[in-house]
């Protein structure tokens, strides 16, 4: 990758530098060394089981250049293999925790479900020198410190957003995100498929969405889109790692590019022309045509068919040229379109302005007002207050690209927050869990993402996974510093904050 990796002799990292901080670990002195005859043993006949072993494999094999075979295997392990186990009646694990024992005849992971081992195997990575995320040999020893960890995740949601409408990604670079994603446990991908700029999503009983829609990007860049099928492989590469795709198609605001696709959307029938700059709260859906409905109906119904997780995202925010009874009027239709498709609604936090049922989420990122009349209304939040977790927010004044309407966001802002104590009303059990937006105004490059996205990410990551009690910035700091050699083997241009003492 972008750097030579410098080989994996020494001391293996510390069980403290593992991010997210595990629930509970007792480390040992000495260590597993990780032969080139190991293998990886699955018990369990369990097709995902071997699929989780298969991908650690995967990423074990470049680096170390063992050939790491995966077997299935009724009895013991043979000395010196990691091996998975699943025990689906071990509760106190739950859906995603594990339990990670290094001892020196071996390693070995059980879990209640196939998701937990996945986050023990991504553990174990962590666990390894930094030069196992290298793509080509390196030379060992492979050490592992001894000891056992035991590990489930505080919050069920813990997700990025990318916007893929102001600037678009590939679908490579969106699988990449993924990678790294699932390297620190995240496990929601929120898409932001559309808004004024572009319409990145091909919607076959509307194809102008697109080939009219997606012709443009912020700033009077390329566009372009993803087709259903290129949005299909993003949800099932996803999907093996245990990230659900979550599709937001912004309603009804943001919506300029579907406007000016189709002027039979527009109330007075007139296509407005396409915008590439970055204002806000100047387009909408007409509510009182009936067609916009059928609209609706179609774009969700199509997506909705292509995404297996249990979310439809509908947007909802800034809806500055809808009038307030309008919003109510077309979010309560919405709802009941989503509801139609199988899914359950997720909003930004306005939709709570709206009865809200039980069973709908509202993404809170501004006004902790509207997050508390989410939970009035029984429903739960999804925490992205802005000045904490906006990964589009520059870091310094002297940030090259970025916004700054929410303030600047340094690496220790973006840590040093708990969730529970940020709405007055909104308490833990309300709390879905966390997800860190990447908006694109200002990206236009990989290398522009990595560096807002990293190392922030990171840390929205152990906040969403880890018990607020025993984090402290100050350790993290450190432990962050560990991270630096992975990301750079890995090829992650992320902003190496003076904050952090990067090694
Ligand atoms: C506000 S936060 C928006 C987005 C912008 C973002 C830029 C939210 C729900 N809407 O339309 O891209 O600010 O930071």
């Amino acid at each position: 990758m972008a750097e030579a990796a410098s080989g994996a002799q020494g001391q293996p990292p510390g069980f403290a530098t593992v991010i997210p901080q595990p629930l509970a670990q007792a480390p040992e002195r000495g260590s597993f060394v990780l032969q080139p005859s190991a293998r990886i043993v699955v018990h369990s006949t369990a097709a995902e089981a071997s699929r989780v072993a298969q991908l650690l494999a995967q990423s074990l094999r470049p680096a170390t250049g063992y050939r790491l075979p995966v077997a299935s295997m009724r009895g013991a392990a043979p000395e010196g293999s990691i091996s998975l186990s699943l025990t689906p009646s071990d509760r106190a694990l739950g859906d995603e925790g594990y339990r990670l024992v290094v001892a020196p005849k071996g390693v070995t992971l059980t879990a209640a479900r196939p998701a937990g081992l996945f986050y023990g195997g991504q553990t174990l990575r962590q666990l390894l020198p930094a030069a196992i995320e290298a793509d080509v040999e390196q030379p060992g020893p492979w050490r592992v410190a001894l000891g056992t960890i035991h590990d489930r995740p505080r919050f069920a949601w813990r997700g990025m957003m990318l916007d893929v409408a102001r600037h678009f990604q590939s679908v490579d670079e969106v699988e990449r995100l993924v990678d790294l994603m699932a390297l620190y446990k995240l496990n929601r991908l929120h898409l932001h498929l559309s808004d004024d700029q572009g319409w990145r999503i091909s919607i076959r009983s509307w194809p102008r969405l697109t080939t009219v829609g997606g012709r443009t990007a912020v700033g009077g860049g390329k566009g372009g889109y993803f087709t259903q099928r290129d949005y299909s492989r993003i949800v099932a590469y996803a999907r093996a790692r245990f990230v659900d795709v979550v599709p937001e198609i912004d309603m009804p605001g943001h919506m300029n590019a579907a406007l000016s696709a189709y002027a039979k959307l527009n109330c007075n029938g007139v296509a407005p022309a396409p915008r590439t700059d970055m204002e806000v709260g100047y387009s909408s859906l007409c509510i009182d045509k009936e067609l916009t409905y059928k609209f609706v109906d179609d774009v969700v119904r199509e997506i909705a068919a292509l995404t297996p997780g249990p979310y439809f995202h509908v947007g909802g925010d800034e809806a500055h040229s809808t009038p307030p009874g309008d919003y109510l009027a077309f979010m309560e239709r919405v709802e009941t379109i989503v509801r139609s498709h199988g899914k359950r609604m997720i909003g930004w936090e306005e939709v709570a302005r709206t009865k809200l049922r039980r069973t709908s989420v509202a993404q809170h990122w501004h006004d902790p007002a509207l997050a508390r009349r989410a939970v009035e209304q029984g429903a739960r939040v999804l925490m992205s207050p802005a000045p904490k977790v906006y990964l589009d927010m520059k870091y310094t004044p002297a940030s090259p690209i970025g916004l700054t309407w929410a303030g600047m966001t340094s690496v220790r802002d973006a840590y040093a927050w708990d969730p529970a104590t940020q709405a007055p009303g909104v308490r833990e059990r309300d709390i879905l869990g966390v997800e860190a937006p990447l908006w694109t105004e200002t990206v236009d490059s990989r290398a522009d993402l990595d560096y807002l996205v990293f190392p922030r990410l990171i840390g929205q990551a152990e906040i969403a996974w880890s018990p607020a009690a025993g984090r402290t910035w100050q350790r993290y700091r450190w432990r962050l510093a560990n991270h630096g050699p992975r990301l750079r083997a890995l090829g992650v241009a992320f902003h190496e904050s003076p904050e952090v003492p990067w090694r």
